[in-house]
């Protein structure tokens, strides 16, 4: 998806800020550490492929046999501009390990793909090219497609869509005429940023500061007739549902959804206005301290501005209100900034003292909140009491009331009442660009707006291209005279169809449930798939879409589900925002020349290493420097790990020295020691939990601890020794674990090493190891206990001794009693079930 950028007030979240670190910038020479060689990759993939298309393995496709836990997956689905980025990799790679955990756990794991295909860059360079956006935006997607299956990502590619496809915004369009139908869908006249060299309205992402992003020219706000849908009518159950989301989304993203919505209780005021015979109603939260009144001001850019303003001052007030439309309103709302207004000239009077107020007009109120206008009260607001101090209005020190006893009061005189204010406005739709889903209405002179009917859907967009895309103040459909023209659905006579488009955010609103009945032509999806898989269990994605297209997706949810077709009422149980992969402390950019392509190093490293050294930089959610990840080192770990087929082949080949019939080793069967069963159960353990706390690094540390545990276990036995037949077994065992843990992080390396193992067809079907409980072949082991770092006692213990008991079984020591002895102990740490320190007082 492309990343939005909202005009309202709630602030960007604050990134992990890192200190600048020299970037990569010299190429080293081209890598022969590449654990997998190229050839090698290129053969998996296709096998994979091979695998998924095979009736009898489906792989990485769910079964839905109906016995196992189901498991929806998803990533945030890419906006084909070109080929995958660091970015895409990150994310990938993050949502592939929970993916195929899950899997090797036994669930039926659902995980498509698919591209968020309509929107602008698209169409912009259609224009260059003198083509159709379509075919740009398919040879991108074939890019990234080929991309993503060379990055090994276990996606189930037979539900891939995108949503440019004709098959898929027909059911775009569905929905908009379902919101329609409800009175959720509607046409109003609404300011847009409008740019009159290029005589189109721009996206908020064209404008940069204030000025078109093509042609530089000064944007202006202009009112146009546009399609909204009525996201405010769920404002209360897009805040509460909100609360079955705590701890499983993150804080800071519930915090900007909860801000955005901005739920403010508080009352109406109104105001009457001196010599004429209507009011100025007013929002305010602090109705307690009405009676600090001195003044009320009204946005400038509002109806009650221009109504109200006297003839005397209108030319000063219209130069300010020009001025105040040419800026957006996140800086008419920044603190500190230096307030400014026009005295319009009329007065009001207060609704409970009499007194005679005057109206101002300043931009610090905003149009479209609360009703558009403030009351004034210096004495307890510090915006007002600066716009008092600038234009020596009073300032009345009266201390706040009581808010019952002032609401009732209101409430009695009928000049106010208890009120509920959002920051949430309705959603606007409608786009005056060609790709995009039409608007599936048409316009008749006879009828008005007639919807078209479900069965002519889609509403197909014509084939244009080229100059016919250029804007001209109107949608380049306008210019499409024959596709315009069109006939009534309801009364049959000459009407013409609408030619806005829909906002790509309709389209990615809703693409959670089309994965669910991929290539349904009489659904847009089967209530049946969805009650089998929704929720989404676990939705990966960047925190650029913590605000708009995750609100938008839960409305679009909570309407479906209104109307009977989807189960849960919120999309996604979870949410993890990965970090971004930024370069020598810096965001990734062209003109900082720090930019770093996926495919080099994939070319350089091979698939595997960059994965890795993607996952082991440190956990998920922070910020990935590039300069600072060491593909190289995990080249070597994987080099080591692939080592294990041969100790493992050298444990079980039959030693020539031995006497007899030259079959198994000979040195004995039990094995012996029982050091690496018991890293093993550890370790695997250990490992599970981490991934399933999204701690994939350490979880990869953990891995890395196991290999060489198994490579020592196995150097231990000599080239001249016999292995015992227990050694053997315990080495394969835990080559074969790391091989399927290993196939989470770097799928191709554990293919080889599975395959090496003797198996197939693939690690992606094997399940999570099950390692026998230690107890069960462990004895004691010495546990030694330290009093301030230096050793007192061993203690004979059991191996799987708990860390309580452990630290019982230290502090009744004699040993340590005799120190303790008149001390506090401040702190025992407990490493169970080899070391415990106690740590007193001085
Ligand atoms: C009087 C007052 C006294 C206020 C006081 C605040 C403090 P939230 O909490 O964000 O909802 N307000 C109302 N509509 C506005 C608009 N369209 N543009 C700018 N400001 C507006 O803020 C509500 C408060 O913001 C309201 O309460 C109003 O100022 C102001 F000591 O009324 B108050
Ligand atoms: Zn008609």
């Amino acid at each position: 998806m492309t990343a939005p950028h909202p005009t309202a007030p709630p602030p960007a979240p604050a990134r992990t800020g890192a200190a600048p670190r020299p970037a990569v910038t010299s190429t080293p020479p081209p890598a022969d550490g590449r654990p997998v060689p190229p050839e090698t990759e290129r053969a998996w993939e296709a096998r994979w492929a091979a695998l998924q298309d095979d009736p009898a393995v489906r792989l990485f496709r769910p079964r839905a046999d109906g016995d196992r836990p189901r498991r929806y997956l998803l990533t945030m689905f890419p906006y084909p501009s070109g080929d995958l980025h660091m970015g895409h990799a990150e994310v990938f790679a993050i949502e592939d390990v929970v993916a195929r955990y899950w899997r090797a756990r036994g669930h039926d794991v659902l995980n498509p793909v698919g591209w968020d295909s309509f929107g602008l860059p698209a169409e912009n360079a259609a224009i260059r090219r003198d083509e159709n956006p379509a075919t740009f935006t398919d040879a991108n997607i074939a890019t990234q497609a080929a991309s993503i299956r060379r990055y090994g990502v276990s996606f189930d590619w037979s539900r891939r869509l995108q949503t440019s496809d004709p098959g898929y915004y027909r059911w775009t369009q569905w929905l908009f005429l379902r919101l329609l139908e409800h009175g959720l869908a509607y046409r109003a006249a609404a300011p847009v940023n409008w740019c009159p060299q290029d005589a189109t309205v721009l996206a908020n992402e064209q404008v940069v500061g204030g000025r078109c992003e093509r042609c530089g020219a000064q944007v202006v706000r202009r009112e146009l007739t546009q399609w909204f849908v009525r996201t405010t009518a769920y404002a209360d159950r897009l805040l509460d549902d909100m609360a079955d989301l705590a701890d499983a989304w993150p804080e800071r993203v519930l915090t900007m959804q909860r801000n955005w919505i901005g739920r403010s209780r508080g009352a109406r005021v109104r105001f009457p206005v001196v010599g004429g015979d209507t009011a100025i109603e007013v929002f305010t939260t602090r109705p307690d301290t009405l009676a600090a009144v001195t003044f009320v001001v009204v946005a400038p850019d509002g109806p009650l501005a221009e109504s109200l303003c006297e003839p005397a001052v209108r030319d000063a007030f219209e130069a300010y209100r020009a001025a105040a439309r040419a800026e957006p309103e996140v800086t008419r709302w920044a603190a500190g900034r230096a307030p400014s207004g026009v005295d319009l000239g009329v007065h009001v009077r207060h609704p409970t003292t009499g007194a005679e107020l005057p109206v101002w007009a300043a931009d610090y109120v905003l149009p479209g909140y609360g009703t558009g206008a403030v009351m004034g009260v210096p004495a307890h607001d510090d915006r007002d009491r600066a716009f008092a101090d600038v234009y020596g209005l009073p300032v009345l020190d009266v201390p706040p009331a009581d808010p019952d006893v002032t609401l009732a009061a209101l409430e009695e005189g009928g000049t106010g009442e208890r009120a509920t204010s959002y920051r949430l406005r309705d959603w606007l739709v409608s786009r005056q660009r060609y790709w995009g889903a039409p608007v599936p209405v048409v316009h008749c002179p006879a009828c008005g707006v007639v919807p078209v009917p479900d069965a002519a859907l889609p509403v197909r967009l014509p084939d244009l291209r080229g100059d016919a895309l250029l804007p001209r103040g109107t949608s380049p459909l306008a210019g499409a005279r024959d596709w315009v023209t069109t006939s009534c659905p309801r009364c049959g006579g000459t009407a013409e169809r609408d030619t806005d488009t829909l906002d790509t955010f309709v389209d990615s609103s809703w693409y959670f449930l089309r994965y669910l009945s991929p290539g349904r032509d009489d659904v847009a999806f089967d209530p049946a798939d969805a009650r089998a898989w929704m929720p989404v269990a676990r939705y990966v994605g960047g925190v650029e879409h913590a605000i708009l297209h995750l609100l938008y997706s839960r409305f679009v949810t909570k309407f479906l589900h209104d109307l009977g077709l989807v189960v849960p009422v919120e999309p996604f149980a979870s949410l993890l925002n990965q970090g971004q992969v930024v370069n020598g402390g810096k965001a990734m950019s062209k003109s900082l020349g720090n930019g770093v392509a996926l495919g080099e190093q994939l070319d350089r490293y091979g698939v595997d290493a960059v994965r890795l050294a993607l996952l082991f930089s440190g956990p998920p959610e922070d910020d990935v420097d590039w300069a600072d990840v060491r593909p190289e080192a995990m080249q070597r770990f994987l080099r080591r790990a692939l080592l294990l087929s041969d100790d493992v082949a050298r444990l079980e080949r039959p030693a020539r020295s031995a006497p007899g019939e030259g079959g198994a080793p000979v040195a004995g069967d039990d094995g012996g020691d029982p050091a690496l069963p018991r890293t093993l159960h550890v370790l695997v353990g250990e490992i599970a939990d981490l991934v399933e706390a999204d701690r994939f690094n350490v979880a990869v540390a953990r891995l890395m601890t196991l290999v060489s545990a198994v490579r020592s276990a196995a150097a231990a036995v000599g080239p001249d020794d016999a292995p015992s037949r227990g050694v053997a077994r315990d080495v394969r065992e835990a080559a074969e674990a790391v091989a399927v843990i290993l196939s989470l992080f770097a799928p191709y390396s554990a293919e080889e090493l599975w395959r090496r193992l003797g198996h197939g067809p693939s690690v992606a079907l094997a399940p999570w190891p099950e390692v026998a409980a230690p107890a069960a072949r462990a004895g004691t082991v010495v546990a030694v206990v330290q009093v301030d770092g230096k050793v007192r006692d061993r203690l004979d213990v059991d191996a799987s001794i708990g860390e309580d008991a452990l630290r019982a079984l230290a502090l009744a020591s004699d040993a340590v009693q005799r120190r303790v002895d008149g001390t506090t102990v401040r702190r025992v740490v407990v490493r169970a079930p080899h070391l415990v320190n106690v740590v007193l007082a001085r």
